[in-house]
């Protein structure tokens, strides 16, 4: 598997080696977003970490040859950065991408590609439309395009090459281990640090949560009884707008729900995302664990105030840049 020592990757090892008998080689090339203290406590004959880049063809191609199966987790993930710098996103999301598509074809290999629901764009607040495998692409940053391209990638090498791929399409993930530039963790970890929450905009924009290990769940379970050149959508009925969510926070953490700041919105901001997954519960009988989100957050809030040695090496380098772009 790829991008192991990241937030949902790493939790994914995690979630493998606990319920199967089967062993994992994660290939990461430990960005910023990568950190082996995710990746402790493994049961050293059935784990190996290769440290590289998926745009490496030659190490890709000698690892894909001795795997039974690549779920591909790398990327680069974050939105905001893909508005400062779309570069690595293009490097990673679709060369790496493309990287991995060629070893899985020269050794037919199965193949699972991990997305996101961003690649259909967004939704209006009163659309009582969610998002379904059939309807049409439409991303909206640099992010979400790399993505929407890279899932074409897989596409094309299913239907011209007879790849054995499946796809995947996740919403909003929380949980442990996510790093502290993401909404959710950034939040915690600033009141923690005394600092008020930062809301982009108006905050009414609605993102639909999913607890990282009903996910991994999910894409365990496409992996083992998914059908070949198919997208499951990936999600929890989560919806919560990030005014709320902040709100939730606060008073999780003994705050009064208003102690937060407005700040600068995101260019082209995503109003509102919401998953149909109904494929994958009727065809493959998934269903999600997580279903209290105040509970989710609650053992979330927990996670960081125990980890923090986990998290504070990058929480001044990312308030640092945040506070640069007046967010
Ligand atoms: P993350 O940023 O926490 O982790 C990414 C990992 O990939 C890091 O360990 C990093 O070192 C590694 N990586 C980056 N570039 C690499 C390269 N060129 N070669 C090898 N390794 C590289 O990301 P995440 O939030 O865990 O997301 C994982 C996947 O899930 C991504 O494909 C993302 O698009 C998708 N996804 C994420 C969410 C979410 O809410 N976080 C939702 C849906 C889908
Ligand atoms: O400080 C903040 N304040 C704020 O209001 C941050 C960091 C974010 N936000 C808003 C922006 C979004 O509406 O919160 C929402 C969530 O933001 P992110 O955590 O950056 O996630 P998002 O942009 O929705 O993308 C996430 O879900 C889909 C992941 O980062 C992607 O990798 C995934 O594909």
């Amino acid at each position: 598997m790829t991008g192991g020592a990241g937030f949902i990757g790493s939790n994914f090892v995690h979630h493998v080696l606990e319920r199967t008998d089967d062993s994992v080689v994660v290939l990461d090339k430990l960005t910023y977003a990568g950190n082996m203290a995710s990746l402790t406590d493994l049961p050293a004959q059935r784990f190996r970490f290769v440290k590289g880049d998926i745009c490496d063809r030659e190490l890709v191609d000698s690892l894909v040859a001795k795997a039974d199966a690549v779920v591909h987790f790398a990327a680069e993930s974050h939105n905001d950065n893909s508005l400062n710098n779309p570069e690595p996103f293009i490097q990673t999301n679709l060369y790496g991408t493309f990287s991995l598509l060629e070893a899985v074809r020269r050794h037919d290999v199965r193949y699972h590609h991990i997305s996101t629901d961003e690649v259909y764009g967004d939704l209006e607040l009163d659309d009582p439309a969610k998002f379904t495998p059939e309807r049409a692409y439409n991303p909206s940053s640099p992010y979400s395009s790399s993505k929407a391209g890279s899932d074409l990638l897989v596409r094309a090498w299913v239907r011209s090459f007879g790849v054995r791929a499946t796809i995947s399409n996740c919403s909003n993930n929380y949980g442990p281990r996510q790093h502290v530039e993401k909404f959710i963790p950034r939040q915690i970890t600033n009141v923690i640090d005394g600092i008020r929450p930062k809301l982009y905009g108006a905050g009414l924009n609605i993102r639909d949560w999913i607890h990282v290990d009903d996910h991994n769940a999910a894409v365990l379970t496409i992996l083992e009884k998914g059908r070949i050149g198919e997208t499951y959508l990936i999600g929890a009925d989560g919806e919560v707008d990030n005014k709320t969510v902040i709100e939730k926070i606060l008073q999780a953490m003994g705050q009064p729900a208003d102690a937060y700041d407005h700040v600068n919105d995101r260019p082209g901001h995503d109003l509102r995302y919401a998953i149909d997954a109904t494929k994958l519960r009727d065809e493959l009988g998934w269903r999600p664990h997580y279903t209290d989100f105040d509970a989710g957050l609650a053992a979330t809030i927990e996670w960081y105030r125990t980890n923090e040695s986990w998290w504070r090496p990058q929480k001044a380098v990312v308030e640092a840049k945040y506070a640069a772009q007046g967010q």
